[in-house]
């Protein structure tokens, strides 16, 4: 794994040559990204395909870039600082977790907040967004590029401030690394923003991917490539298809039952502009890019639990026990009214074997409501309880009570079971926090009337 030591301001250098011009980053290599109605799986396997050695492409955009900042005197680009604060607005305004630490703040005795909003730029550029961000109220900003020069200019803009180079401290970091090899702990993120860099990956569907694994519920995904203000036809048909690249991934516009209520927005409406203090997005041509934003649902609460109860039956018989992560599947007949208005995904709740003496209080699990788009059995949705406890024993036949209090995601195709397992342990750190929430215990108190092992 190619990952650098963040480097101090201090390094940054000198930069010489001539200016930038009117689209500095159009030296890019010119590799077709394939732009498909059907989505990301056929885009990665054909973009696997034309990336022969990610090593060297990396070395190649790195050393493009490189070229760039030292034939530059001026270090500006073009709509520079309107562009920065429109993508640090895509990417925070009124995100859940700003208004949470200022909630935080409030409460707090010395009127500050413990809490991170941790921001992700992939795509150095000026420095300009990552400043933008922490303007904006984003406490930690990570910023990812191949190019050490490039880092080292954006790192300029921090020269004799507060920011950081090493460590949990809040500010500016910047590293010279792909997005796939960042580490989970550098996470999660709050926000990831591909700053005119998706395009440029050796594989963008699989970066896209990797930088979505990397965030928190709630977090926005901003994706935004400027675009020459003589865009050609060409330039146009090889546009990478943003929309197709999310197709699989856990962000999704709209949600069918009103029950759930509402847990994303997107907007990728290119064309249009809208209002600075929208909540979603603005797309700015006028400076000079296109931009989508995003957002990852939220981990949140159902407004009325959902309780289930059925007789555990056979599964797939693949062994998800061998993943470590064995699930009682309900048998689905019986729970199909419950069912009704749930969306396929991830669920938390908590779970019981009512007729055991031993392990009949409520223990908590997650639930997956799906078809499981990972495998190839992906037929009819299945009601699957992973249960936080250990019984010790098996138990088919046996009747299992369910009452499902939150959503955490919906299902996604993984490229195998590695990476599901990895982020089945994520779903169950998140489902584990939420239900440790008092105010869970007490909502399922009240309506089940229930006693929680101590397990
Ligand atoms: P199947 O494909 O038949 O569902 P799994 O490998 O998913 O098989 O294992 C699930 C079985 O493991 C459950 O039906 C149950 O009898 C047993 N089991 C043991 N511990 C647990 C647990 N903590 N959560 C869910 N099921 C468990
Ligand atoms: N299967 C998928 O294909 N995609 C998913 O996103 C997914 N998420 C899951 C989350 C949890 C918490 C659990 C317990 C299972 C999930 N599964 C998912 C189902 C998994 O594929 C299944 O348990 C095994 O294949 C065994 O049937
Ligand atoms: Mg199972």
């Amino acid at each position: 794994m190619s990952f650098a030591l963040a480097f101090p301001a201090t390094r940054a250098r000198a930069l010489g040559g001539s200016a930038l011009g009117a689209r500095p980053l159009g030296a890019r290599s010119k590799r077709p990204v394939i732009a498909s109605s059907r989505p990301a799986l056929r885009v990665a396997r054909a973009a696997t395909d034309a990336v022969v050695d990610k090593a060297a492409h990396n070395e190649e955009q790195a050393a493009l870039r490189d070229e760039m900042v030292s034939g530059c005197t001026e270090c500006t680009m073009p709509f520079e600082a309107e562009r920065a604060s429109a993508l640090a607005n895509a990417a925070l305004a009124d995100h859940s977790r700003a208004s949470a630490i200022a909630r935080d703040a409030d409460e707090s005795d010395d009127g500050t907040s413990k809490m991170s909003l941790r921001a992700l730029v992939v795509g150095a550029e000026t420095g300009k967004l990552a400043r933008a961000l922490l303007q904006k109220g984003a406490t930690h900003v990570l910023v990812l590029d191949h190019s050490r020069l490039m880092l080292d200019r954006a790192a300029e803009q921090f020269d004799g401030t507060s920011s950081s180079t090493m460590g949990n401290d809040s500010g500016a970091r910047f590293l010279r690394a792909d997005v796939c090899d960042v580490p989970a702990y550098q996470g999660p993120f709050d926000a990831v923003v591909f700053n005119d860099s998706l395009a440029t990956q050796a594989d963008p569907a699989e970066a896209l991917r990797r930088a979505v694994l990397l965030t928190r519920p709630g977090a926005r995904v901003v994706v935004s490539e400027r675009e020459s203000v003589e865009a050609d036809e060409a330039e146009s048909s090889t546009r990478l298809d943003v929309d197709a690249l999310v197709a699989d991934l856990p962000l999704q516009s709209t949600l069918d039952s009103p029950r759930l209520g509402k847990t994303m927005r997107r907007s990728d409406d290119d064309r249009s502009r809208r209002d600075e203090s929208s909540d979603v997005t603005f797309v700015d041509l006028s400076c000079g890019s296109v931009t989508h934003t995003y957002e990852v649902p939220p981990l949140f609460k159902l407004r009325d639990a959902v309780a289930m109860s059925a007789p555990v039956v056979e599964g797939f018989g693949r062994g998800s026990r061998l993943m470590g992560v064995p699930t009682a599947n309900l048998d689905v007949d019986v729970v199909a009214e419950a069912l009704e208005g749930m969306r396929r995904g991830v669920y938390f709740g908590f779970a019981r074997l009512p007729e055991d003496g031993k392990h009949g209080k409520w223990c908590k699990c997650v639930v997956n409501v799906g078809a499981r788009p990972t495998f190839a059995d992906g037929e009819g949705v299945t009601v699957e309880v992973h249960a936080l406890r250990d019984f010790g024993r098996d138990f088919y036949g046996e009747r299992m009570d369910v009452v499902v209090l939150g959503f955490l995601r919906p299902e996604m195709r993984f490229d195998g079971l590695q990476a599901l397992v990895a982020r089945i342990m994520a779903d169950i750190g998140l489902a584990r926090g939420a239900l440790d929430d008092r105010a869970c215990r007490e909502r399922v108190d009240e309506s089940v009337g229930f006693q929680v092992s101590d397990e």
